[in-house]
């Protein structure tokens, strides 16, 4: 059988990494993937419509017209030998149990919060938290929001100080990158030396 060269040629496997870019509902989980990610992110957004009137918690983000159902998923590599999976949660609490499934195998995870409404990442930092995941906190910093320094996230996510904040915008690659940055070196730290 004739052998295909590429194939052979393809060397080592890279290692694959999960991490989880949560976040409350509109924090820009959907944003933050499709930026970093090389390849065509898959995202499962679609329209919202009446029938989420009332089930739906859209106060400070009443103009957002679609929601991710399911997740959103990018790849980004590292490095010859390492590859990093992206999969974003979907914001409804009506969607809470996928979060279980998605957990599972993840290395570390991207909380977003969101300067409108601070108060919907609290079940993300809570979760991770519960489920020993080492997680960052990027604030998403929406145009005429009430700016948050870092220190004051912390305080009123009653952060501990290891784990790190930072000020973000999802819709720019640097800005993006850094968290991603910032969570790499997190996991690590967390990983060589744990609390
Ligand atoms: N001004 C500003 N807008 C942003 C930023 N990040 C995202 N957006 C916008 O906010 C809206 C919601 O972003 P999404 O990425 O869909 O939010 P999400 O967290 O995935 O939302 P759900 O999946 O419904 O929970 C989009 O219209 C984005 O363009 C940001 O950093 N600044
Ligand atoms: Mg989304």
């Amino acid at each position: 059988m004739a052998s295909n060269d590429s194939e052979h040629n393809a060397g080592p496997i890279p290692s694959a990494i999960k991490i989880l870019i949560a976040g409350g509902f509109g924090a820009g989980k959907t944003t933050l993937v499709s930026t970093l990610s090389e390849i065509p992110p898959l995202s499962t957004e679609e329209q919202m419509t009446e029938a989420s009137l009332g089930v739906d918690d859209l106060k400070g983000v009443e103009e957002k017209t679609t929601t991710t159902v399911a997740l959103d998923f990018g790849r980004i590599t590292i490095s010859e030998d390492i590859v990093l999976y992206m999969f974003g949660t979907p914001g409804q609490d009506r969607f809470w149990f996928l979060w279980e499934e998605l957990v599972m195998g993840a290395l570390g995870a991207v909380v977003l919060a969101d300067t409108r409404r601070l108060e919907t990442c609290f079940s993300a930092v809570d979760f991770f938290e519960r489920h020993r995941v080492p997680f960052v906190v990027a604030v998403n910093c929406f145009e005429g929001a009430h700016r948050y320094a870092a220190d004051e996230v912390r305080e009123a996510l009653d952060l501990s100080q290891r784990t790190p904040v930072l000020l973000c915008d999802a819709r720019t690659r640097d800005s993006s990158k850094d968290v991603l940055l910032t969570l790499i070196r997190h996991v690590a730290e967390t990983t060589a030396t744990p609390a």
